[in-house]
């Protein structure tokens, strides 16, 4: 049964669930060769209202996973068939798209080194059959609701709250990982709105910061595929592993599209200067410096245009 007050009452579940899914329902992967477990732990998760989608053997649940991005969590069992469920999460864990799967392992074997082996590989919690119900819920909620902390926190650290483009520090994390892994091209555009403290002295602050809002939203249009950030106060950097000159035709776009464009309800209309670095360099920080002294040059050539 299910303790009243606790932590993981039903409406306590209930209402996690709803959270975390926005009303659509928690998809869940169970992974089991026993067609009865396989049906316990349906109905189980059933009862708080988790959609299930049922794999027989680690094969089937890595192309379960690989159709259907939507799938947050996997219950898997050890001994199955063709992949067992230890495999089956070290081969997830391998692959960064599923970093945020959480796994929960399960198993009637009598090893007892099976549970050490299944977190070590990346498994965020483990049960031995047969379980108690009780903690069998609590173990899913917890480990549902331990992970959208975990994003949650993982958003605030790398998120910037007003443009919602990312921040600075992603800038350096995500750009010398990009540098690192860059064959041949890497460019990087250092974007600086013109006058900008003009428009704060004109319209307040409050109207400074819905337009630099507005150009985070045109930033995000504009690159889509691209790392773009929020470097500083009214500063943007766009990284992208493409050609000087390829970056270079996105960027004019860019430029003349702010041009002709009203943002606000106060109908602004914003330009901005933008310096342009590409490899080689010998480092990202050097990409960074150099689209800096570029975009320096802009701003004395008289603004509104792009150095490279
Ligand atoms: P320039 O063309 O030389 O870049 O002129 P500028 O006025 O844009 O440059 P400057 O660097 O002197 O000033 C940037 C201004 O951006 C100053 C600051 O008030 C404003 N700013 C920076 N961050 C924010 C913010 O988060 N909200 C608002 N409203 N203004 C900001
Ligand atoms: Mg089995
Ligand atoms: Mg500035
Ligand atoms: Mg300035
Ligand atoms: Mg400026």
């Amino acid at each position: 049964y299910i303790t009243k007050d606790s932590r993981y009452s039903f409406n306590h579940v209930i209402k996690v669930i709803e959270r975390l899914s926005k009303n659509q329902g928690i998809k869940i992967l169970v992974a089991e060769d026993s067609s009865t477990s396989r049906l316990f732990i349906k109905i189980l998760l059933e009862q708080y209202r988790f959609k299930v989608i049922e794999a027989v053997n680690g094969q089937e649940a890595l192309a379960k996973l690989e159709e259907d991005p939507e799938i947050r969590m996997l219950i898997t069992d050890h001994n199955m068939p063709l992949v067992n469920g230890y495999e089956l999460v070290r081969m997830l864990r391998y692959n960064t798209r599923f970093q945020d799967l959480v796994i929960l392992g399960l198993s009637a074997e009598g090893d007892n080194a099976l549970s050490a082996k299944f977190i070590k590989a990346g498994a965020n919690d483990f049960l031995k059959k047969p379980f108690y119900h009780e903690e069998f819920h609590c173990r899913v909620v917890h480990s549902l609701e331990a992970q959208e902390m975990l994003e949650t926190i993982r958003d605030l650290a790398n998120i910037d709250p007003l443009t919602k483009l990312k921040n600075r520090r992603c800038l350096f994390d995500e750009g010398e990982r990009l540098f690192r892994e860059a064959s041949s091209y890497l460019s990087l555009a250092m974007i600086d709105l013109d006058h900008f403290k003009r428009v704060n002295d004109t319209y307040g602050h409050i109207v400074g910061d819905e337009l630099l809002e507005a150009v985070g939203q045109e930033i995000r249009l504009a690159f889509p595929s691209m790392l773009a950030c929020r470097f500083g106060g009214e500063e943007f950097c766009i990284v992208a592993p493409v050609s000087g000159l390829e970056l270079q035709g996105k960027m004019e776009a860019f430029l003349s599209g702010l041009r002709s464009k009203e943002l606000t309800e106060a109908k602004i209309v914003l330009t901005c200067s933008v310096g342009l670095c590409s490899q080689p360099v010998d480092s990202f920080e050097e990409l960074v410096r150099v689209a800096d002294q570029n975009l320096y040059e802009a701003k004395r050539l008289g603004r509104d245009r792009i150095v490279s």
